[in-house]
């Protein structure tokens, strides 16, 4: 409730919520909103336990009739705890009834080791606790809680002033990387470029070895000083070993005495990850029994959203109240991330990144990449190619999506359908009991639908025409619909129990999907609403101009010769500048963002630039850019500041904890960690989430980041991440 005074000698010195220690020995505040001062973030009550913040205070109504003490709490998760070290909680509480509840601070994962657990005698009189505890463990997964369960009736319980002190690593450090010496911790192609980064202070060059699995050194050289590296703040080497093209496995870098993870040399090493980032899509699918035989036990689960009871949906999901009179069958499509949402402007990116998948193996012929089985999904024996069929599962819930001819706003896309309120951890899909609602259409989804649709519609002829029709006619509808209501925007704040993508600025939406309908059509209407260009910016979900450039590139003989060889040198200035971004850093991220600032999904940024540098690549031959391509799968897997592969499954030290309701082992032990192949968000230097607040305080742009469930803002997944994933990953093994 109050701002912390702390005297310092003199004068006095104004804190607001400290973060450092009072005194030294009091040690480090690890407690975030300890004084509720408005909002209730990140503090958390069980379900049946209400709560809010009140006058600065933040109060629940324990319920009656529960028998342990943890089955009605109040708490705040992810919080630091060091092994050995004395923690001292303190707190002010009062209740409507005299009572006696337990302060605990324990894990808040298996096996719940307690550092604190004290009866609190409460009285309508506020009264101040203060209680002192040893952590025996390590762990970034502290729980600080009121239990309050067992209560013969029901009362109010209020809070105030909490704080748990202790610890001698301070807020956001004590991260220890491993080894100086970082590698792509899968594998290197043998015919390709190898370059490991080594974070060192020396100003002079430094040996380095290769090593075979038996500890050979098969190559050796000295490193080359990179300098200070802006975006880690680490002092960065390079070591080039591209010469050694000997395949093998259990390869090793060794600095001095500091030695890399290992990893393997091999033809074309994303041979599985081509098919690991497709994959991902099938065990997001919504609306259909996710099966063994094509995933294995342990990822196998009932069809999420069928309409089958504790489900609510998606079947027949009504509108908002106030936003429309009517429901749609909204059932299929895949989940959009860690969360349940579906969402057409995403849904879009990421079905047309696929859809451009297929598109690339078509004109380069990739016959692997055309396979029909190269997946493991049910249509792996239709004759059709697995990456178009896996495309088809959301094109199909797009369609869906689209408001029906006989109703207001005909043609136009609804922005999106989720859950009212968000939901736990964990939550398979089938058993999410939560209302969903479609929320009100905008012009952004609306035109995302009109480009993937017109992309359908080409793409499909050849395997099934009445689907392309379908997705014509759509297309052409929702231009339509887009043109007459060009400014429908979906607001920033809807952003409870669904993310907002929330979008002020459709020009670009009508340009790509124009680009998109002049490729299928040949219509000359839609060639002069081509008006956005790729930039050093890129593409994003918001900003899709640049997809009007590649859609042209990708499709040459459908545009004006002056729009192609236009469109074909912006790429290779674009992937120009993304090499030199590239060359200049100490680690190979393609992508430096110009505001010094690493954003939500940053690891996605490095693909869409990988995915410009294989364009350009394919425009040129340049080895040039297919070198930038394989040094960014380095990057993204463990050549970075953090000695961190973001791709599950590949790499001895990868993400496995990511944002997802129901890969969710790190809270439940009997799910899943993610499959292999699910690209986390990675580095972003915003910390919108509480345990990356908790943890991550004054991180190095690229360094902000955390293999933690909780830390939705740097450790989610996605559907448009993935697939720019699998897009890269086809690329790499067929240049
Ligand atoms: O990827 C999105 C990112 O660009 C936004 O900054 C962020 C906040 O609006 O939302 C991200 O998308 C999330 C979506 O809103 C809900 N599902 C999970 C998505 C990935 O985190």
């Amino acid at each position: 409730m109050k701002t912390k005074l702390i005297a310092i000698g003199l004068p006095l010195v104004l804190v607001a919520g400290a973060a450092l220690p009072a005194t030294a020995a009091e040690g480090y505040e690890r407690v975030l909103n300890g004084t509720f001062d408005s909002v209730k973030t990140p503090w958390w009550s069980s379900g049946n336990t209400p709560s809010r913040v009140e006058s600065g205070r933040l109060c629940a109504d324990i319920p009656a009739g529960t028998v342990n003490p943890w089955q009605s709490m109040i708490g705040q998760n992810d919080v630091p705890l060091e092994a050995g070290q004395p923690y001292t909680l303190r707190f002010t509480a009062t209740a409507t009834k005299n009572v006696t509840v337990r302060a605990t601070v324990q894990l808040a994962v298996p096996p719940s080791t307690t550092t604190m657990n004290k009866a609190a005698a409460l009285t309508s009189t506020p009264k101040t606790f203060e209680f002192t505890g040893t952590s025996t463990v390590a762990s970034r997964n502290g729980q600080v809680a009121i239990q309050a369960g067992g209560a013969t009736e029901a009362y109010t319980l209020c809070l105030d002033d909490v704080s748990l002190t202790g610890g001698i690593i301070p807020p956001g450090g004590g991260w220890d990387y491993g080894s100086p010496v970082r590698t792509n911790q899968h594998a290197y192609p043998a015919s390709g470029t190898k370059r490991a980064s080594i974070a060192d202070s020396s100003t002079t060059p430094l040996p380095w070895q290769l090593r075979d699995a038996a500890g050979q050194v098969v190559a050796s050289g000295e490193t080359q000083v990179k300098g200070d590296d802006a975006m880690t703040r680490d002092h960065v080497h390079i070591a080039d070993f591209t010469s050694y093209r000997t395949a093998g496995t259990g390869y090793t870098v060794a600095v001095g005495d500091q030695v890399s993870y290992p990893f393997d040399i091999a033809a074309k090493p994303y041979d599985s990850l081509r098919r690991d980032a497709l994959a991902y899509f099938y065990h997001n699918r919504s609306g259909l029994p996710i099966e063994a035989k094509y995933v294995g036990d342990a990822y196998a689960r009932p069809a999420g959203h069928v309409g089958v009871a504790p489900n609510k949906g998606d079947i027949s999901v009504p509108c908002q109240p106030g936003v429309c009179d009517y429901s749609l069958d909204v059932s299929g499509g895949w989940y959009d991330a860690g969360d349940h949402g579906k969402y057409v402007v995403n849904g879009a990116l990421a079905a047309w990144q696929l859809m451009d998948l297929y598109e690339r193996s078509l004109y380069r012929l990739d016959i692997e990449g055309l396979r029909d089985g190269l997946l493991a999904i049910p249509e792996q024996d239709n004759r059709v190619p697995d990456v178009l069929d896996e495309a088809r599962w959301e094109v199909e819930f797009l369609l869906k999506m689209q408001v029906p001819a006989d109703k207001p706003l005909a043609g136009m896309a609804h922005h999106k359908i989720h859950d009212l309120a968000w939901t736990p951890h964990p939550t398979i899909p089938h058993n999410d009991a939560q209302p969903r609602y479609l929320h009100a259409p905008s012009t952004a989804a609306t035109l995302n639908l009109a480009a993937a649709g017109a992309q359908c519609a080409r793409i499909w002829k050849l395997w099934d025409r009445a689907f392309a029709q379908r997705c014509l006619t759509a297309a052409e509808t929702a231009w339509q619909a887009a043109l007459a209501n060009p400014s429908r925007f979906a607001p920033r704040e809807d952003s409870v129990g669904g993310g907002p993508y929330d979008d002020t600025n459709v020009t670009d939406e009508f340009s790509w999907a124009a680009a998109e309908l002049y490729a299928t059509t040949g219509n000359r209407d839609f060639l002069s609403k081509v008006t956005t260009t790729l930039t050093p910016a890129g593409f994003s979900w918001k900003d899709t101009g640049a997809l009007a450039d590649l859609t042209i590139v990708r499709l040459p003989f459908r545009f004006p010769i002056d729009r192609v060889l236009a469109a074909r040198s912006r790429v290779l200035q674009v992937a120009d500048g993304h090499v030199r971004d590239l060359k200049s850093q100490g680690y190979p991220n393609p992508s430096k963002p110009s505001d010094g600032l690493y954003a939500w999904g940053s690891t996605s940024a490095t693909t869409n630039a990988a995915v410009i540098m294989a364009m350009a690549y394919d425009l040129s031959l340049k080895r040039e850019y297919s070198d930038a391509v394989l040094e960014s799968m380095d990057y993204l897997l463990g050549r970075n500041g953090l000695n961190q592969s973001f791709v599950s499954g590949y790499g001895e030290r990868a993400s496995k904890n990511q944002h997802h309701r129901h890969w969710a082992h790190q809270v439940d032990p009997r799910l899943p960690n993610p499959p292999a192949g699910a690209l986390a968000g990675g580095p972003n230097s915003g910390l919108q989430d509480p345990v990356a607040q908790q943890n991550l305080r004054g991180c190095a742009p690229a360094k902000c980041y955390i293999d933690e469930l909780g830390s939705w803002s740097t450790n989610e997944v996605a559907i448009n991440w993935n697939s720019s994933l699998a897009w890269i990953a086809a690329f790499a093994d067929t240049r």
